[in-house]
Parts: C-alpha cells; sequence; structure tokens
C-alpha cells in the first residue's frame, strides 16, 4: 500500500473519532479502502456501439458528444440553452478599490425568459495596475458577494440565503456582520498580485439551494405550459447553477478589461461539483479547478466510500437530475462515471483537489478519476496526469490535469490558491 494512502487512512481514523459533520459518523458510510467493491470503469475511448476511439476527430464528434448527453440524461439533466433575454446593467464601479490595488465592479445580469426575469449579481475585481484585458478566476459563492472580502463597498446581498450565525446570516438574510465573513476562503489579495481578476455570484441567485420542488430560482423561467417542475431528465440545482455560470461568461465576453479566452472556472465542494459540470457543458472556460468536489463531482461513484449516490440523492434530492436516483441501489449500471466528466474538460487543463481528512469527498477517489481521464488527454496529445499513484500531501501534479492532496480539512485554503495560480500561470499563458 502506497505511503501515502497509509496517510490518509490514518487521517480518516483521526476524521471519523472529530469530524462534526454528521454524515461521517454515519454508520452505513465506508471509510475502509478494503471494502470498497471491485468495478469495472466504462471506457472513455469506446463508443457506446463498441467503436474504439482512434482519434481527435472520432472523439470530437462522436464520443465525447455521447458521454455528454449520458451525463444529461442520467446525472445532471439537461439544460435549455441562452434565454430569450439577457442584458447587463454596470450598477457600480469604483477604481480605487481593496486600497487602490483594484477596480471593483457590480454588474445585473438580468436574464429573461417569456415574461419572467431573473437577477443575478456580479461582483468583478480587477488588477488596478493591468494595462491589458486580464485572465479571470470565476466562481460561485456560498453565502453572497459581500462575504468575500470585508470591502464595504461590496452591495449586500438580499437574497434568500441558509441561517448561519458565524456567517452572520439571520432568518435566511444577511447582516452587515457577514461582510468578510468568507473572505479566508478567497485568496483575492493573491488573485491580484498574480496579474488575475475575480468574478463571483451568489449561487442561490441562481437557484436558492434547498428542495421546492424547483418553484423558485431559474428553473420556472423555462418551464413549458402546465409544467410544474423539471421532467426526469432535465436539470436539478448543480446544472442550474453551471448554466448560470455560463450566463456570466457571456458577460466576461463583452467586458473589455477581461480576456475571456482565458477564464478559470472554480469551486469548491457543490461548487466544484458545478465547475466541472460547467467546464464540460460549455467550453468557453479556458481552464477547470475542483476543490473538494467529491460525490457527483471528482470521485468515482462506483466506489462507493464516504459519500454514496444513494446518500447524496437523500440530503440532496434536488442537486441532480431525477434520473440519477434509479441508480442509488445499482451504481454499477451507470452508464458513466466521473472520470469521465473530468474527460469532457480535455483538451483543456483541469485541475482536481482533495484534502486529506476530507474522506467523505473520497480524496482516493477523486485522484483515480483524474487518472481515468489522462487516456483521453493523451489521445488528444498532452501529458495527462503525471503521476502513478496518488501523490502524498503538499506535492502538487502541475501536468495537463493537475493534481494536489492537501493536509486538513475540507475547504478551500491559501495552500490551494497557491497552487491554482501556479496552474493558471503555467498552462493560461496567452
Ligand atoms: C455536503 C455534501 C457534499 C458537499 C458538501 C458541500 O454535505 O454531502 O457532497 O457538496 O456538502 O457542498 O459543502
Amino acid at each position: 500500500m502506497a505511503t501515502a494512502w497509509r496517510y490518509v487512512r490514518l487521517a480518516g481514523v483521526f476524521a471519523a473519532i472529530l469530524c462534526s459533520r454528521t454524515e461521517a459518523q454515519d454508520p452505513e458510510t465506508n471509510y475502509d479502502e478494503s471494502r470498497v467493491p471491485s468495478y469495472t470503469l466504462p471506457d472513455p475511448l469506446v463508443c457506446n456501439d463498441g467503436t474504439p476511439v482512434a482519434d481527435e476527430a472520432v472523439w470530437r464528434t462522436r464520443r465525447r458528444p455521447e458521454i455528454l448527453a449520458m451525463f444529461e440524461e442520467h446525472v445532471y439533466g439537461r439544460a435549455p440553452g441562452k434565454p430569450e433575454s439577457l442584458t447587463f446593467e454596470e450598477r457600480s464601479i469604483a477604481r480605487d478599490a481593496l486600497g487602490g490595488k483594484a477596480v471593483r465592479k457590480e454588474v445585473r445580469i438580468m436574464v429573461g425568459q417569456g415574461d419572467k426575469t431573473l437577477p443575478i449579481d456580479l461582483l468583478l475585481y480587477l488588477p488596478a495596475e493591468a494595462k491589458k484585458p486580464v485572465p479571470v478566476f470565476l466562481g460561485l459563492n456560498f453565502y453572497g458577494n459581500h462575504t468575500v472580502n470585508a470591502d464595504p463597498g461590496i452591495t449586500l446581498s438580499s437574497a434568500w440565503m441558509r441561517s448561519r450565525s458565524e456567517k452572520g446570516v439571520v432568518d435566511n438574510r444577511a447582516t452587515e456582520k457577514s461582510r468578510g465573513a468568507s473572505s479566508q476562503l478567497w485568496a483575492i489579495d493573491d488573485i491580484l498580485a498574480r496579474g488575475y481578476g475575480l468574478a463571483t455570484v451568489y449561487y442561490g441567485d441562481i437557484d436558492p439551494d434547498f428542495d421546492d420542488d424547483f418553484q423558485n430560482g431559474v428553473h420556472p423561467l423555462f418551464y413549458k405550459p402546465g409544467q410544474t417542475k423539471p421532467a426526469p431528465d432535465e436539470w436539478g440545482s448543480i446544472a442550474a447553477w453551471a448554466w448560470g455560470l455560463s450566463r456570466v461568461m457571456d458577460y466576461l465576453e463583452t467586458d473589455k478589461l477581461v480576456d475571456s479566452k482565458r477564464v478559470a472556472v472554480m469551486g469548491h465542494s457543490r461548487l466544484g461539483k458545478t465547475a466541472l459540470w460547467a467546464g464540460a457543458t460549455d467550453q468557453r472556460f479556458a481552464l477547470v479547478i475542483s476543490n473538494n468536489s467529491g460525490c457527483g463531482g471528482a470521485a468515482l461513484s462506483r466506489r462507493e466510500f464516504g459519500e454514496t449516490v444513494r446518500r447524496i440523492n437523500t440530503s440532496f434530492p434536488h442537486w441532480f437530475c431525477d434520473n440519477f436516483v434509479r441508480y442509488n441501489d445499482r451504481v454499477p449500471d451507470l452508464p458513466v462515471d466521473q472520470h469521465m466528466l473530468i474527460a469532457l474538460a480535455a483538451p483543456r487543463p483541469v485541475y482536481v483537489a482533495s484534502a486529506s481528512e476530507d474522506l467523505w469527498a473520497d480524496p482516493r477517489g477523486e485522484f483515480l478519476a483524474a487518472k481515468g481521464a489522462d487516456p483521453v488527454y493523451r489521445l488528444l496529445g498532452t501529458d495527462g496526469l503525471a503521476a502513478e499513484e496518488m501523490p502524498a500531501a503538499e506535492q502538487p501534479v502541475t501536468s495537463r490535469i493537475g493534481y494536489h492532496l492537501r493536509s486538513g480539512k475540507h475547504s478551500v485554503t491559501e495552500y490551494d490558491w497557491q497552487r491554482y495560480l501556479d496552474f493558471a500561470d503555467k498552462h493560461l499563458a496567452p
């Protein structure tokens, strides 16, 4: 057994004892590598009719669309295309934000379909010194744009959000106390210092994260006459959040301060699942980053280690499409696994990051999925994932598929951001 894996297991023993996440204490949850079922992954380089994917053309014209369609039908659900109307309203601009380091912009993206509209509020920080359009990291946030920095110039979100006193959210609304409450998750100073911008949106603007049978958020805008909820193969919340990221991209393409050919889509946890799906469905994203995305994100479903398909569909029935529930007790019948989701980013650079104590997200399953995408990246002429074994903690792999295991808990840290910036410097250079 690899040393790295012994370390992960040891960390797991402590995690199981100390972890406050109730899911992690579920006695049914498997954290024992020896109890991982044996499984065979679907081959990303064999078409459903058995034709081998011999070259890039077959990948691009046949296999990639086939895999994308299977994820739409069985996992995330089909999303609509662009809305009938999309307008952008600059609501504020400050050229001297963050002590003169940044230009701060707030833009309202208004989605219109039929007689319905939905506002999505974007916050953008760009390096003040920039002489030309800059590459940007785009990521959704969990508690409102005003939580990513204590900057008093950010408009306080008035949207519904989960109550959480340490984030300053009371009775499902943000209070002044929530300003900067998530600033440790967003390395804005480092991002700006290295010449990048940051674009962020509160994910609840697109679809509030609770199961209301899709009555609020973006879904109802697209119901056909008489329809009251998405069909079993239509979009759940993850697909809606990813769709929203594409609408932000629509805006970024119009902003002359942004180099829209160099936008990295990034997300943590459920929003890491979302970033991967956004990178799969919208190839305008030049780089894709999954931070601790776990089940339904970068982790292989067939390992059933930590969070499982059944568990995630039970805890979060609104995240995936209803068809995904069919696989709760027959994961091996899924026509896809998550290595194929990572492969949908190919040949664009993609980075998968795990944390050693985040066993709920199955770090090893995340590494193995990245490895499972490697043949596609190699077919397309890149160096794929340049690691045979799962690396030890703090040993980043920076090939076109990037990977690291960070010591510690489920979170996004300064260490993670430094690696993403290094990776972007290497792979997004103009
Ligand atoms: C957990 C969930 C994970 C992950 C996480 C998060 O409760 O089981 O799949 O998405 O939430 O998003 O923070």
